[in-house]
This record gives structure tokens, C-alpha cells and sequence, in this order.
């Protein structure tokens, strides 16, 4: 810190010298009689060979940088294509430290060489087409090859791959990669997003991850029944409530009236919002006033059950998951299940992604949630990942894990695959380690996994339980994420957690006036 301050020290105090400096010799020249404006031949030459300098300078500072870091900094390529745009680098580079180079001398030499001289007059030249068209068209056509040499790289890259190169799929989301190797088929089973459980993450499609989509849609504390469920209930209760409230207000004086005409409205309105263990009609035979203040504290004490907020959230999940079920039955209707062993002998591997050394390998790319990038430095592949779409990149690793480690004389070093996009706010860890492997290492490795191929590892998952979110809804510190389905967990002060209020309402179901109706209730103030 001190080192720091002592250097911004000196700078400032540099500057400072110089001004003054420069201020003492402006006033000396005017004490000498001459005049800012006149430069001498001294001054003249004095620049040019600053000039000189400056640019021999400038060169050495250049040249240590290329030393010092490389031409491009990234240490040496681990594939076949990583190779050949390696090559197409270094031919920017030599292109464009020629032109740095040529130009730069003649810019500083000429500057040096045309210093002014008294008696010279500089010869007007305005104007040349030949000059024109050569420095037009040459960087033109060269540019044209740097471009078409790029490109055609690129189209490699990303187009299909034959038979032969070996199909990952790799799913990004915020914040880790999925990787799902196509098995021994070679051949991705198909997908759709709709079918995204926490038993199917990658949302493979076979009949029986359809049936499952559907049965999650069908059970649980988010399902279809459930959340109409909560919507009639919110519904009711809120037309019970102001029903009642009506007769109190208009028949506050007849007590057997008023008593007859709640009965009446419970009965027409007949929902199923009674809580457990209290029955409306067993508390209205208590003599009054108890009975219909017992009803009203019951119904005062658990409103709002829904604000108006959450009951909307809960419309729009509703008519959104009953448009999604709809959808499920039509795929299960079309669905072609020949197709299903694509799928079935998949392998999904978390963490770290195995490759196989000399192997081409045809990476496609899809994202759940945001753009992501699919980023591998010592390959030199990087291509984005977008929701809605599937990307492609191939390469062939061709310098083992173990062989880069010999290398960079680092037993540590990994490859390693990146996000290159900035997704959110753990965007730094997305990372999935890269591991290649000698054949014989590699074979080893995949016969280990066939026992976990995703028909297998999706049989023996567990069903989720009802009434728990599913997992992929949970949060990475186990809380629901926050979802849509936020809405349908119960506000509070509704049965599920009970705060110091409710818990008298606990207390009144133990109630034996409550559930008793034969027994007088003592006294009680009504809130
Ligand atoms: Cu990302």
C-alpha cells in the first residue's frame, strides 16, 4: 500500500516538475525576445530523433510483450481443430504485426528523415488513384482470406457430423452443465421440455417419462386437483364470509332469525371449507350468541385465506397447467415408442465430462433457463446456448489429460468446460471438469456406466411423495425456488403453519364446546 501510494507520490510530483519546467522555459524564451510560435532548426531536429527513439522504444515494448505472453497467450491447443485455428490466429497475428510493423517504420522514419529544413518546401501531393486502389484493394483482399479462411474453420465446426463422431448433449442451466452421451446406439433419444421432472431433468422423451409428466401433473401440493381445490376454497370461503356479514349486519338484533338465516347460507353455498373438526352446523345449535360468534371468529381468524395476489397466481398456474396436461395427453396419443431406445440407453453424467483421446466428438448444446456459453479454452471451442434451441460444436481431443499435465510439468491441471457468458449471479462456478482419456482408460469408464443408463436411473427413481414440490423446484440450500409455484404454497395464517393466532384456533378444535354441542360454553369476549 505504502509502495503504492509512494509511486502515485512521484507521478504527481513528476507532472508537477515538468509543468514548471516547461513554464521556466517559456519565460526564458520571452526573456531571450523570442516568441512561442518560432521553432528553431535545433527544436526540428531535436523531434525528429525523438521521434526515432520513440519508435525503437516502442518496438522493444512490443516485442518483450510477444515474448513474455505468446502469440496468443492460451498455451498450446488440446485438439485437432484447436490446432488449425491456432494456425488461423497466428496468421492474423504475422498479418497484423507486418502491417504494425511497416507502417510504423515509415510513419517514425519518414518523420525523422523529412524533418523541416530551412529553404525546403514540402511538394504538394494531393492526390493519387494508383496509391488509392493499392492500399483499398490490398487490405480488401486480404481481408477477404482472412475471412473466407474463418469462416469455412467455423462452418466445420459447427456443421453435422457423420456417423462416426461421438453424440454429448450438454445442458446448461444456471448454474452447472449436464452432459448426456448417447449410449451405445450413438443416437440421442428425443426431448421435449414439457416433460421436465425432477426424475427427468433433461426432459428425455419415452412413454414412460410422458406417463410420469402426467402423473406429476396429476398428484402432489401443486397438482391440477390441488390447486382447484384451494381455488374453490378461497372462493367460498370469501362468499360464506360476506354472506354472513350481511345477515349479522342486517339481522344484528334477531338472534334466532340471524341464526336461521347463516344455516341457510352454509347450506346453499355448500363448500368444502369447514376445517377439520369443526362442523358449522354443530356450532350454530349452541345456544347464542356463541354459536354464530364462534363462526364468525372462525371465519375472521383464517382470513385471508388468498389475497387477491395469490389467488390470481393461482388462476394463471391453473389454466397454465391445465393447457400443459392438454398438451402432455396429445404427445402421449403421437408418441412413437420405437423410438423410445434412443432415450433409454442415454447416459447422463454431472460434474466431469469424459473424453476419449483421438475421438471426434459432436457436442450439441441446449439451455433451460438463460443464454449461456459453452466455453472449452484448450480446445478452442466456445459456442453460445440458448433456450428454444439447439447449438453445435465438434472437436477432436488429441492430447490427453494426463500427457497436458506431463507438458505443463503441473500434475494439478485439468481441462476444464466454462460458462462465457455472464448468466446470473453464481455465473463464476459454472464450470464442469474435462477429463480425456487413453482409449483403453476411456472403455474401461464407459463399461462402468452402463449400469446407470437413463432407463435404468429413471425405473429406479422414486415417485414423488405427495404434497412436496419437486426437487427440480427446489433451490441448491433445499428451499422452493421462486417459482410460479410460490402461489400455491399456503399463505400465511392458513392451517399448514400455525402463528400465535392460529393456534388459538388449534386450541378451539380441542374445544369440547366447540365440538360438543351439547355443552354450554362459558362466556367468551368474541374479537
Ligand atoms: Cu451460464
Amino acid at each position: 500500500m505504502i509502495t503504492k501510494l509512494t509511486i502515485l507520490l512521484i507521478i504527481v510530483l513528476g507532472v508537477i516538475a515538468i509543468a514548471q519546467l516547461v513554464r521556466v522555459y517559456e519565460l526564458t524564451s520571452h526573456l531571450r525576445g523570442k516568441g512561442e510560435h518560432e521553432i528553431s532548426n535545433k527544436d526540428n531536429n531535436l523531434n525528429g530523433r525523438m521521434m526515432f527513439v520513440f519508435m525503437i522504444l516502442l518496438y522493444i515494448f512490443v516485442i518483450w510483450l510477444m515474448m513474455k505472453y505468446g502469440w496468443t497467450g492460451r498455451g498450446e491447443a488440446a485438439s485437432t481443430i484447436g490446432k488449425e485455428t491456432d494456425w488461423l490466429l497466428n496468421l492474423n497475428f504475422v498479418i497484423i504485426f507486418s502491417v504494425f510493423f511497416l507502417t510504423n517504420t515509415l510513419l517514425f522514419y519518414f518523420t525523422y528523415k523529412y524533418v523541416r529544413k530551412p529553404g525546403v518546401k514540402a511538394y504538394y501531393f494531393p492526390h493519387n488513384n494508383k496509391l488509392e486502389m493499392i492500399w483499398t484493394v490490398v487490405p480488401a483482399c486480404v481481408l477477404a482470406v482472412i475471412i473466407i479462411l474463418g469462416l469455412k474453420k467455423w462452418n466445420e465446426a459447427t456443421s453435422e457430423s457423420g456417423e462416426q463422431a461421438i453424440k454429448i448433449e450438454l445442458y446448461s442451466k444456471q448454474f452447472d452443465w449436464t452432459a448426456r452421451y448417447a449410449g451405445n446406439d450413438n443416437k440421442l433419444g428425443r426431448f421435449d421440455y414439457k416433460l421436465t421432472t425432477d426424475k427427468n431433468e433433461l426432459g428425455l422423451m419415452t412413454a414412460q417419462t410422458i406417463d410420469s409428466a402426467i402423473f406429476n401433473m396429476q398428484s402432489g401440493a401443486n397438482s391440477i386437483d390441488s390447486i382447484s381445490q384451494k381455488l374453490n376454497y378461497a372462493y367460498c370461503f370469501k362468499k360464506a364470509k360476506e354472506a354472513i356479514a350481511k345477515i349479522v349486519q342486517e339481522n344484528g338484533k334477531n338472534a334466532q332469525y340471524r341464526k336461521v338465516a347463516i344455516i341457510k347460507v352454509i347450506d346453499e353455498i355448500n363448500c368444502d371449507f369447514v376445517p377439520k373438526g369443526i362442523s358449522f352446523s354443530n356450532i350454530l345449535n349452541i345456544p347464542e350468541p356463541v354459536g354464530v360468534d364462534s363462526v364468525l371468529r372462525i371465519l375472521s381468524n383464517y382470513a385471508p385465506i388468498y389475497s387477491e395476489k395469490d389467488q390470481e397466481k393461482l388462476e394463471v398456474e391453473l389454466s397454465r397447467k391445465t393447457r400443459l396436461i392438454r398438451l402432455l395427453h396429445q404427445m402421449k396419443e403421437h408418441h412413437q415408442a420405437d423410438l423410445d431406445k434412443d432415450a433409454n440407453d442415454d447416459i447422463i453424467q454431472k460434474d466431469t465430462l469424459f473424453l476419449c483421446k483421438g475421438k471426434e466428438y459432436e457436442f450439441t448444446f441446449r439451455a433451460k433457463d438463460v443464454i449461456h456459453s459453452a466455453y472449452f479454452p484448450h480446445f478452442r471451442a466456445q459456442v453460445n446456448t440458448v433456450p428454444g434451441m439447439t447449438t453445435r460444436f465438434k472437436f477432436t481431443p488429441d492430447i490427453s489429460t494426463k500427457e497436458m499435465q506431463a507438458k505443463k510439468n503441473d500434475s494439478k491441471f485439468n481441462y476444464v468446460l466454462m460458462c462465457n457468458k455472464i448468466c446470473g449471479g453464481s455465473h463464476y462456478k459454472m464450470k464442469m471438469l474435462v477429463v480425456v482419456l487413453e482409449e483403453n482408460e476411456y472403455n474401461a469408464w464407459w463399461k462402468s456406466k452402463q449400469s446407470s443408463t437413463f432407463a435404468k436411473v429413471f425405473s429406479a427413481a422414486p415417485a414423488p411423495a405427495e404434497g412436496t414440490p419437486a426437487d427440480s423446484e427446489k433451490q441448491p440450500d433445499g428451499t422452493a425456488a421462486p417459482t410460479q409455484d410460490m402461489a400455491l404454497q399456503e399463505p400465511e395464517g392458513a392451517q399448514k403453519d400455525p402463528k400465535p393466532e392460529d393456534k388459538k384456533e388449534e386450541n378451539e378444535k380441542q374445544d369440547p364446546v366447540i365440538n360438543d354441542p351439547k355443552k354450554v360454553a362459558p362466556k367468551r369476549k368474541v374479537g
